[in-house]
């Protein structure tokens, strides 16, 4: 066990060079995950601007356009950093940045522009999210990023839950490996035998996925009666900035100062 429960300890830092993942449990107070769930739902009932919906992602089977059955079921709640003091408190907190800069560096920034929302899953219409990785459509300096994800409730293979492939953010893939889409393609032997070694993050309320933007991910619909959410915010060092001009440089990047009483070694999330 870490002696500081905002750090990581060292065979959890192994597991997220090794896998480009580690799951804690429980790391967010049930209280908080609660509070955050009612907020999710009130802004969903309205629905509270800016959302993404269905029809806007072009996730293979998602509704043509938002006036087709389900285009108009909400996928995320955008800028959440911004919507709310509950979700920037949380982005902010120690129990993240302590453990993001044991694995990015001493200085951190979070990325309004990338995740930034409160991911929904709606039980009448949600489509699956293809595979990829979350770099191929990010454009910084380095591709070690971060994000963690926040469960407000269970997340398994019936809901929606992210499918992961242990270690495919220290792959080299090529360019024809994705199609025009940059989506990882299912048609190849070689992408198969890779997606053959993929497991379900299976989580529960509060728990968070960090997870390496490289990691090869997707996920399912959901195919129960409750909606599901989850908060996601992304993070890079400070000295491996989005590329001027780019959408991951389209909105300001927001400093997570450490406390000035506490000195944190860094360890490169390098794959
Ligand atoms: O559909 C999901 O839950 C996964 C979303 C995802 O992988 C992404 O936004 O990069």
């Amino acid at each position: 066990m870490p002696s500081d429960h905002s750090l990581f300890s060292s065979s959890e830092i192994e597991q997220f060079q090794r896998d480009g993942f580690v799951v804690i449990r429980g790391l967010a107070a049930p209280s908080l995950c609660e509070r955050m769930k009612s907020l999710t739902e009130r802004h969903l009932a309205i629905p509270v601007e800016p959302v993404e919906y269905e029809a806007d992602t072009h996730y293979t089977g998602a509704p043509p356009s938002r006036e087709a059955p389900g285009g108009r079921a909400v996928r995320r709640l955008l800028q959440s950093f911004a919507r709310d003091p509950l979700f920037r408190d949380w982005a902010m907190s120690e129990l993240l940045a302590g453990r993001l800069r044991q694995l990015l560096g001493p200085r951190i920034d979070l990325s309004q522009a990338h995740h930034n929302c409160v991911m929904t899953k709606d039980p009448a219409f949600s489509s699956a999210t293809d595979w990829h990785q979350d770099i191929r459509y990010w454009s910084f300096q380095r591709p070690d990023l971060v994000s963690a994800w926040l469960a407000l409730g269970p997340e398994r293979i019936d809901n929606g839950c992210l499918l992961l492939v242990p270690g495919s953010h220290r792959l080299e893939l090529r360019r024809d490996q994705y199609d025009e889409a940059l989506v990882f393609r299912t048609d190849l032997d070689e992408n198969r035998a890779i997606l053959a070694r993929q497991v379900p993050a299976a989580l529960d309320t509060g728990d968070v996925l960090f997870f390496h933007a490289r990691l090869l991910h997707a996920a399912g619909s959901n195919r129960t009666r409750l909606t599901k959410f989850a908060v996601v915010f992304t993070f890079h060092a400070s000295d491996n900035p989005p590329l001027p001009g780019t959408r991951s440089a389209s909105l300001p990047d927001i400093s997570l100062e450490p406390p000035p009483d506490r000195f944190t070694s860094a360890s490169a999330a390098s794959p």
